[in-house]
């Protein structure tokens, strides 16, 4: 683990950590995406190296996964080759006392939901700000659209009383675009009040391919905070 004295990062590097020591020898895994998921890669990566565990294999939710994983020698495999994912361990953006979540900041949502619904076990590694009484109320819903069908979509969503936006990349110079080569409009809901229905209605709408409402699908979440300067999970 990288030294550092930031108590946010400490934080993050704890609850990877924490999530990393869920993995068994002989797994496969769901490697996730985001700064905290990072963590619990680069620790499993530790644990292959020094033998702690052995017989690893990952599946990545995005190019950043993939990379990371390489980074710290997880082998990969595919969907294809498995008939079973044993444990996922992934970010989120808000996480309700439901343990549903909001995820897709990345804009790797649609992959991640695949991957983490496939789990026996689906651990989400968050920091304390993103626990959340109604989800919606800090973070915009993700939604990956298919770029032909961008302006139909955004109609259909303000019908549905939300306020879409295209997200946009860093220069904002051009739309951000998924490992897929789809677009992500971000959308503003007043209130989520039954995010199983609202998932749903969304994927029904022609040209949409995937939301960022993860119903259901959590098992353990594991939220790390700072006191006294000490990141604790
Ligand atoms: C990813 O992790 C995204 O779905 C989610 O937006 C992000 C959270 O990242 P971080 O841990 O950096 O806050 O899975």
């Amino acid at each position: 683990m990288s030294e550092t004295s930031d108590p946010v990062t400490l934080m993050k590097q704890e609850v990877g950590k924490a999530a990393a020591q869920r993995v068994k020898s002989g797994a496969i895994v769901g490697l996730g995406t985001g700064s905290t998921t990072a963590y619990a890669i680069q620790y499993i990566g530790e644990r292959l190296k020094s033998g702690e565990i052995t017989d690893i294999k990952g599946i990545p939710t995005s190019f950043q996964a993939t990379v990371l994983a390489k980074q710290y020698g997880i082998p990969l495999t595919t969907l294809d080759e498995v008939d079973r994912i044993d444990v996922a361990i992934d970010g989120a953006d808000e996480v309700d006392p439901h343990k549903n979540l909001i995820k897709g900041g990345g804009a790797a949502h649609t992959r991640e939901k695949i991957v983490d619904s496939l789990a026996e076990e689906f651990i989400v590694v968050v920091d304390s700000s993103k626990i959340v009484d109604k989800l919606g109320s800090t973070f915009l819903l993700p939604v990956e659209v298919l770029p032909l069908a961008m302006t139909p979509v955004m109609r259909a969503i303000e019908k549905l009383g939300g306020k879409p936006q295209l997200r946009m990349g860093v220069k904002k110079a051009g739309p951000v675009i998924t490992d897929q080569g789809n677009m992500v409009i971000d959308v503003k809901f007043d209130s989520i009040d039954n995010p199983a229905e609202l998932e749903k209605t969304l994927n029904n709408i022609p040209g949409v391919l995937e939301n960022g409402l993860f119903v259901g699908v959590t098992d353990v979440v594991l939220v790390g905070e700072v006191i006294d300067g000490k990141p604790v999970v």
